[in-house]
């Protein structure tokens, strides 16, 4: 496992955000903080978990920064090892200055995510709460703020422990049927074991939904519009945005650059991209725009396909539908109702509405929201999750397909292995079974200081 190589040097790093601020924290963790920490106030070290007042000086007795000190001995402390905190002014030159001073007494600079790395390491965190942290820190509504809080404190890695139960208890079950091979078959046939195994797909189904729901407050989703030129989309824009972001003419072919505006629906961070109208160009700059068009639409989630309702649906759009990648879903919206006087609603799965005089729009996101499978009221028990998060509960699922598969087939061996298999991909999410690769990508995408 991974804990055979904890770090013994000591890593230290500006905690605060680049910039002037009121206050700047610098973190020490490892074996020499405390070293460290008398070396830069000179005196012996303040009481453990205490602030302190103290002054920061150089090589020189000279004073650097007036400031707070608090020492946290090992291993009540966010890393489990011994932990500093000065807290000085929050200026950019005073605190490399500090930072430098913590250099020469011993430490070395923390790379991005380490102090939350050996937080793990050290059994403080699980793999789960610990990219909670980053979760935390990067929230894009309150909504996911608060779920991430619940995965810090836990409440993902208590829902995936009794799945791990429930998998244990089986394996050990089916074992038990390989070391007795006489009542092998019996075993098998037990109504028991696909008894159990049910149980765990439907706990895992349930994990799943909810990890879907956390994943979405924390990534959001990427939404295109598109379709022909003049049908309204630059409107469309502005009319969800709520603001004047794109200009919007009677001249087709307006929007060439692509328009990009982030609004949160309901909790939901929702990243809007408005494109050039798709048609034949020659026009060397328009061309460049429906590239790149394109290009946002094979990286959507979902495409908002905007018809011009006085015209509706012809061959032109047949055609940009031919080329949607196949595994994106589309909202057709039907604009211009105002002209073309159909009734505002949803019909046979196309939404009628009016860009112009915002007639309808409450139901375009209630159908946005539906078609990703955001349950807004649904916020309670959710916590945050991760793209990586949902290939583990993915892969455990299809193990335990196969293992199902075995079961009826009874062929135990490879029943066991499946469970064996299953229990592992579970295991990946709290960091049970981890590489060191994947921990690496992992802590890196964090910021320095965290
Ligand atoms: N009456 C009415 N006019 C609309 C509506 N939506 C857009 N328009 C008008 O249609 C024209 C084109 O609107 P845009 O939003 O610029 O259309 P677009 O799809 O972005 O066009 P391009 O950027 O050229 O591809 C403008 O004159 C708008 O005022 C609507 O719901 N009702
Ligand atoms: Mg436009």
């Amino acid at each position: 496992m991974l804990l055979d190589h904890a770090p013994t040097d000591t890593i230290a790093a500006i905690a605060t955000a680049p910039g002037k601020g009121g206050v700047g924290i610098i973190r020490i963790s490892g074996p020499q903080a405390p070293q460290i920490l008398q070396g830069i106030t000179g005196k012996a070290l303040p009481p453990a978990r205490q602030a302190r007042r103290a002054w920061f000086i150089d090589a020189q007795r000279a004073p650097l920064d007036d400031g707070l000190v608090l020492w946290f001995p090992a291993p009540a402390s966010y890393t489990g090892e011994d932990v500093v905190e000065l807290q000085g002014h929050g200026g950019p030159v005073v605190l490399d200055l500090l930072l430098a001073r913590c250099l020469a007494l011993g430490a070395r600079m923390a790379r991005p995510g380490e102090f939350t790395e050996r937080a793990f390491l050290n059994g403080q965190l699980d793999l789960a709460q610990a990219e909670a942290v980053a979760d935390l820190i990067e929230a894009g509504s309150a909504q996911a703020a608060r779920c991430a809080a619940r995965s810090l404190a836990g409440e993902f890695s208590r829902r995936v422990e009794p799945l791990f139960e429930q998998l244990t208890a089986l394996r050990v079950y089916v074992e038990a049927a390989l070391d007795f091979p006489d009542e092998d078959v019996e075993l098998l046939h037990h109504g028991a074991i696909g008894e159990r195994l049910r149980q765990t797909q439907d706990s895992l189904h349930a994990l799943t939904r909810s990890a879907q729901q956390g994943k979405l407050l924390q990534e959001g989703i990427h939404l295109v519009i598109a379709g022909l030129p003049n049908a309204g989309k630059s409107s469309l824009l502005n009319a969800l945005a709520q603001r004047e972001a794109a200009i919007v003419t009677d001249i087709p072919g307006t929007t060439r650059d692509l328009v990009r505006e982030w609004i949160s629906l309901e909790g939901l961070p929702l990243h809007l991209v408005d494109t050039a109208g798709l048609r034949e160009s020659s026009d060397p700059i328009e061309q460049e725009g429906i590239r790149r068009a394109w290009q946002a639409i094979e990286q959507a989630d979902l495409v908002l396909l905007v018809i011009d309702d006085t015209l509706g649906e012809g061959a032109a759009e047949a055609a940009i539908r031919a080329r949607l990648p196949a595994r994106l879903p589309v909202l057709s919206v039907h604009n211009k109702i105002d002209l073309s006087g159909q009734p505002a609603g949803v019909r046979e799965e196309r939404i009628y509405v009016s860009a112009k005089q915002h007639d309808s729009l409450h139901l375009l996101r209630e159908r946005i929201k539906q078609q990703v499978g955001y349950e807004q009221c649904s916020n309670e028990g959710l916590f945050m999750a991760r793209r990586r998060h949902l290939n583990a509960l993915a892969h455990t699922a299809q193990h335990l397909q196969q293992a199902n598969t075995h079961l009826h087939q009874h062929t135990a061996e490879l029943l066991a292995e499946e469970l064996r298999l299953a229990q592992e991909a579970l295991g990946e999410i709290t960091g049970r079974f981890t590489s060191d690769d994947l921990l690496g990508r992992i802590f890196s995408s964090f910021c320095i200081g965290k």
